[in-house]
């Protein structure tokens, strides 16, 4: 019935490049998402699996974060990637201990991602012994032993280090972060190190919590909305059916990137007939072509022309209830007055006519929404940027009022879940001292390491043992020959993981796979079946409970693991209750409404249809007693923009429409128009006529990065050059294969995000 994975690997001379699309979804996206779905799961299990995609009584998409509507919902709440990822998942392709046998570890590290992830589903727990060339089955509970015994030989609990990627349930991280504080350390590294933690740490600064102050109702009523940074056509379409609302509601929409990505320019809606059969809405008012990390200047030009119109009509432009209980208002007035127009045209490559419009628009608006991605927060001056676009949001008192608000559209379903919870290198002393009286426990206060902090510990032999709930830390972390060597120098490395990837094959002298039960699936315990619950990008708490039955008998749940886990390693005499939690989730959802602040009587809230929203300050009273000054603060920031050596380019890495992260779907970035491979590079056809390229060509990409000892370099061999409509200057690749691109020590200020958009190259002639 379904299809068996690949045998061949990728063969990048297949690769074609056709004109790009303007449009997104409709026909050929259901067709798409039906035809992945029946490949992996037959057409039996696909109907009765996508039939519970994000409905109450079924479980929340594994893909992005965005909100489900309350209320009323549609009887197909998902889109082509949630329906991609889920097909994913709940595979019937299996990775048994007879593949394991068949293929060594060396021929493994020689597939591709895509490869290793098309081969199915993990399906018992297995263990590389030191010096051994194939992974071999291993029990459980001498898993739990040989991490137990590792753990505690180690000098010290902070040469341990505790990934997490954002799938993981609250209920599992809850317990991860207890488990990984009573043993000893913060070394709570996560995949927002690498997302939005720019965005979590200027809104900080500026509003007081790092979250969002959108809700998805809010959408409705706003008559302004910009989309910066992001590609929600494929990153997250059913963003799409809240801008086409809005649009239909008299919005406008204004997308600053400097691709013109297809969801964003125009939009067929596959659940309603006209957009199926119909042109489509056209989404954006207002195209920007920025250039890459021109977006500070672009907001500041911005901020500039608001205030000189303020000036020349008081009382017009500027909230006088948000200014006047703000810090820095002064200082920001001061700052912007004094704008260098001609850094701006250098920055944005925008005409000056352009900005002036934008700024209008923003000035007249009655209700207006900013979102953002992964374009802002992969800068070194990403943080800044950011606290950009909330003072000029302060300014104009778009926030805690219905219809405007900041809203940074998160990634994985579950990782700003992950963060309520406490997966994270410094929780404050209010949380930790929680614990503490809560459990009996005596946790450390000493902040841990972020995912860079994490690869120079493992580089430098002060990490020496890796676990990880999820995610694939070597294939998404930067610099991929660095983080590839740090991970081999681990005395142990550890997966907890529902697929093969990059990960496994790349392990320390002793690995192990601990395979676990996807979203999907069904959780029985002791107790009775479970169910988890998540926050999505608005702040929303919900229920996720799977269905289908698991991969294979052999599979534990997350929360599960970690708690035998726990009693391996802490005994059963300590204070936390292992035992008692994984029988019955009830039981940390108890400890969670004592612990986490807004989770009050947790158990009975998440059981409401819709689940329960966590409380907002700025959003729910316009108050900001989280920021130092206990008011809304204008951030002070010097104008940045990345300086580009004569004849180099600027690279961004992003994501294909057929990629989950890491995680390799197909070979086709439809809405692109390339299809049959995956080493390209996107390039303005005046830069490529500029270096005597051709359109087609295989180039290798050189990074250079300067420091003060010199230009280091790092190669990508053989990416064709695909003639493309970006910003000039600006050049775009796919992740991850161009991660090895970026140097480890190329991070944000302030944020430590690996600056992934934001990276020197020269293309040289493939030889
Ligand atoms: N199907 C699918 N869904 C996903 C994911 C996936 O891989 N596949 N990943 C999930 C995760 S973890 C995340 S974080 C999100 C990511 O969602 P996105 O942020 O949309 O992901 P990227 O592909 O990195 O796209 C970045 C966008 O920003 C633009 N951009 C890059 N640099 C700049 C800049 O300097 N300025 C401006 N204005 N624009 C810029 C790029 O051209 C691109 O359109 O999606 C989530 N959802
Ligand atoms: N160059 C470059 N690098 C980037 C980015 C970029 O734009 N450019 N984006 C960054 C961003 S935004 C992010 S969020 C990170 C993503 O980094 P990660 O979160 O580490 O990576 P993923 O590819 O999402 O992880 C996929 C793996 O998770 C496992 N998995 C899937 N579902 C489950 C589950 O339910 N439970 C468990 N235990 N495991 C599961 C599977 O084994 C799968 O192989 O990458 C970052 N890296
Ligand atoms: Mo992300």
């Amino acid at each position: 019935m379904s299809r068996k994975p690949p045998e061949r690997d990728i063969d990048e001379s297949e690769l074609d490049v056709e004109r790009p699309k303007k449009w997104a979804a409709g026909i050929p996206g259901v067709a798409v998402s039906l035809a992945r779905s029946a490949e992996q799961m037959g057409v039996g299990r696909s109907v009765r699996t996508l039939r519970l995609l994000n409905q109450r009584d079924g479980f929340d998409c594994p893909g992005c974060a965005w909100p489900e509507p309350r209320g009323h919902r549609g009887h197909v709440e998902f889109c082509e990637n949630g329906a991609k990822a889920v097909a994913e998942e709940a595979t019937r392709r299996r990775v048994t201990p007879e593949f394991f046998a068949e293929h060594s570890i060396t021929e493994l590290a020689g597939k591709t991602d895509y490869w290793l992830g098309q081969q199915g589903r993990l399906t018992h727990p297995m263990v590389l012994r030191d010096g051994g060339t194939h992974y071999e089955p291993i029990d459980w509970d001498d898993a739990f032993t040989l991490v137990a015994d590792e753990l505690r030989g180690l000098a010290s609990p902070n040469e341990a280090i505790f990934y997490t990627s954002g799938r993981t349930s609250n209920e599992a991280a809850f317990v991860y972060q207890l488990l990984v504080r009573s043993f000893g350390t913060n070394n709570l590294p996560d995949c927002s190190n690498m997302c939005h933690e720019s965005s979590g740490a200027a809104l900080v600064e500026t509003i007081g919590i790092g979250k969002g102050s959108v809700s998805l109702a809010d959408f409705e009523l706003a008559d302004l909305i910009l989309v910066v940074g992001q590609n929600p056509g494929t990153n997250h379409p059913r963003m799409l059916t809240a801008l086409e609302k809005a649009k239909a509601a008299g919005a406008k929409i204004v997308a600053v990137n400097p691709l013109p990505e297809a969801g964003l320019l125009r939009f067929k809606n596959p659940q309603k007939v006209r957009g199926v059969l119909g042109k489509g809405t056209a989404l954006a008012d207002e195209f920007c072509q920025i250039r890459l990390g021109g977006d500070q200047a672009f907001f500041r030009a911005i901020g500039h022309l608001l205030l000189a119109w303020e000036k020349a009509a008081p009382g017009t432009v500027v909230d006088r209830e948000l200014v006047d209980g703000a810090t820095g208002f002064a200082a920001y007035e001061s700052t912007v007055d004094d704008l260098d127009w001609d850094a701006v045209d250098a920055a944005t490559g925008l005409d000056r006519e352009q900005i002036v419009r934008v700024a209008r628009m923003i000035a007249e608006s009655k209700a207006a929404i900013a979102c953002w991605a992964m374009g802002l927060t992969q800068h070194k001056h990403a943080v800044a940027t950011i606290a950009e676009i909330a003072n000029v949001w302060l300014l104009r008192g778009m926030i805690g009022k219905p219809g405007a608000g900041l809203c940074p559209v998160r990634g994985h379903s579950n990782v700003q879940g992950d963060r309520t919870m406490g997966i994270y290198e410094k929780m404050p002393e209010s949380f930790l001292s929680t614990l503490d009286s809560e459990f009996g426990i005596s946790v450390p206060r000493e902040p841990g390491h972020d995912t860079v902090a994490a690869i120079r510990a493992m580089r430098d032999g002060a990490g020496k043992v890796f676990f990880a709930v999820g995610g694939n830390f070597v294939a998404a972390t930067p610099d991929t020959e660095l983080t590839e060597r740090a991970l081999r120098s681990c005395a142990l490395t550890v997966q907890v993981s529902t697929k093969l990837n990059r990960s496994h094959v790349v392990p320390g002298r002793t690995a192990l796979i601990l395979p676990t039960l996807g979203r999907t699936e069904r959780d029985e315990q002791p107790a009775g079946e479970q169910f988890v619950t998540v926050e999505d990008s608005m702040s929303v708490v919900h229920r996720s409970r799977g269905r289908l039955a698991p991969a294979s008998e052999h599979l534990l749940s997350e929360v599960d693991i970690l708690c035998r886990l726990g009693t391996a390693l802490l005994g059963e005499a300590h204070p936390v209750p292992w035992q008692a939690f994984r029988t019955n989730y009830d039981t940390i959802r108890e400890r969670i409404a004592r612990v986490i602040p807004g989770c009050d009587d947790y158990n009975a809230r998440v059981r409401e249809p819709d689940g329960f929203v966590l409380p907002h300050p700025p959003r729910d009273r316009r108050e900001f007693t989280g920021t130092a000054s206990g008011k809304a603060t204008f951030a002070i920031t010097e104008l940045d923009y990345p300086r580009v050596p004569e004849g180099r380019l600027l690279l961004q890495t992003l994501r294909s429409h057929d990629q989950y992260n890491t995680t390799i779907y197909g070979l086709d970035d439809r809405y692109r128009g390339v299809s049959d491979g995956r080493r390209v590079v996107f390039v303005h056809p005046d830069d490529i006529a500029e270096r005597g390229l051709s359109d087609g060509q295989l180039v290798d990409l050189v990074s250079e990065w300067s420091t003060v000892d010199g230009v280091t370099e790092r190669r990508a061999d053989k990416f064709r050059v695909v003639s493309y409509s970006t910003a000039r200057g600006c050049a775009a690749a796919y992740f991850p294969e161009a991660n090895s691109l970026v140097p480890l020590d190329s991070t944000a200020d302030k944020s430590g995000t690996p600056t992934s958009k934001s990276i020197v190259v020269r293309l040289e002639p493939a030889g």
